[in-house]
């Protein structure tokens, strides 16, 4: 086994050869636990960041899980990671908590899968905020209804979905319906992810996938069926039938990080719409010769993809509004701070998410 089973592609490799860091080797980040990392050579070290790394950069910038870097081995087991090789995608989110940080849930992602279960969970507007945040980052996503053996409206809920044009595939972890077609979209060298609430099946789905029970899965609670954030960690798994899977731990909340400029991305229906209200700073809410409106009245867009839209669009005005509000000194002020909240803040299990 080498380095490339693991997705490292010659471009990887010349961007590790830029950086000239002689003592160094490539390896990828396959499980963050805060103090250190599990990184692959392809033989498994145990890494701790640099010191300077650690102090220059900012937190979305240190190693995550799917990073590749260059390191350098030390005694035993032990290495210690120098740089982190640029990404060719990642996924963000704004942090949970207060503050306004970007935090990056997985690096190197080629297929995003947002796991929903068809029992309790199922919310178009989660998916559509999922699918917001990966289209910004250029990964397309793909959709998971899982626990299909404890539901009965399925196919009323997939129609209900489908305009926004997302892949769709109907799972049971449990009795094995869907695994195939999941790793069908999985190529060799490829790089997959989970994301999606708490209790929804991901670590289940990843141990299927695995054909082992490599990862701890446990029952929802019954009172309110939410999970129980038994994921702590984001790790990353080599599947037999190729390519590779990351299991994350439950989000509560997708807070959007980015640009209101990408929302065209996912809503350009509305953009496109919006054009021809009679206002250019119309809000689409109660003037009267409004397009969009229009379009809601005449049954051509949904009301509940307007209010994503409108929602999703006053987040990310806030967020750059907030973001502008600070002069040059006090961002790098806020942004030092802000490492040690983010650090901390990752530790405080906002969502399951110990680190
Ligand atoms: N009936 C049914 N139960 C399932 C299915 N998939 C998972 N479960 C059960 O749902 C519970 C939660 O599954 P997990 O795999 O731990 O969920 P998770 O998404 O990894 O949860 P976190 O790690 O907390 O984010 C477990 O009891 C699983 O056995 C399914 O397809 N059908
Ligand atoms: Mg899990
Ligand atoms: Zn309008």
């Amino acid at each position: 086994m080498d380095l490339q089973t693991y997705g490292y592609t010659d471009e990887f490799a010349t961007r590790f050869d830029e950086l000239a860091l002689s003592a160094c080797i490539p390896g990828r980040v396959i499980a963050d636990y805060g103090g250190y990392l599990r990184v692959v050579t392809p033989e498994e070290v145990e890494a701790e960041i640099a010191g300077s790394l650690q102090h220059e950069s900012e937190n979305y910038l240190l190693p995550k899980v799917g990073d590749f870097v260059a390191l350098e081995k030390g005694s035993g087991n032990k290495a210690t990671i120098r740089a982190v090789l640029a990404r060719k995608s990642e996924i963000d989110r704004k942090a949970a908590g207060t503050g306004n940080h970007r935090q990056v849930l997985a690096a190197n992602v080629d297929v995003a899968f947002v796991v929903q279960a068809l029992d309790h969970d199922f919310s178009p507007m989660r998916l559509e905020r999922y699918m917001y945040q990966l289209r910004q980052s250029n990964i397309e996503p793909i959709f998971i209804f899982n626990k299909a053996d404890k539901a009965y409206d399925s196919d009323e809920k997939i129609a209900s979905i489908a305009s926004l044009g997302i892949p769709s595939i109907v799972a049971s972890a449990t009795s094995g319906v869907g695994i195939e077609e999941i790793q069908g979209y999985i190529k060799n060298g490829a790089t997959a992810v989970f994301l999606g609430s708490s209790g929804v099946g991901k670590s289940t789905l990843t141990n299927r996938l695995l054909g082992t029970d490599q990862q701890k899965t446990a029952a929802i609670r019954e009172r309110d069926s939410t999970g129980r954030h038994t994921t702590s960690h984001r790790e990353l798994f080599l599947l037999p039938g190729g390519g590779m899977i990351i299991d994350t731990p439950g989000i509560r909340e997708l807070q959007l990080w980015g640009e209101e400029e990408f929302l065209a991305k996912s809503f350009g229906d509305i953009e496109e719409l919006a054009l021809r209200c009679e206002f250019n700073n119309c809000s689409h809410t109660k003037e009267l010769n409004c397009a969009v409106l229009g379009a809601v009245k005449g049954g051509m867009l949904s009301p509940a993809r307007l209010e994503s839209y409108l929602k999703f669009k006053q987040e990310l005005k806030a967020q750059a509004y907030s973001a502008a509000s600070l002069s040059a000194k006090q961002k790098k002020q806020r942004a030092r701070r802000l490492k040690k909240a983010i650090q901390l803040d990752e530790k405080l299990k906002d969502d399951g998410e110990l680190y």
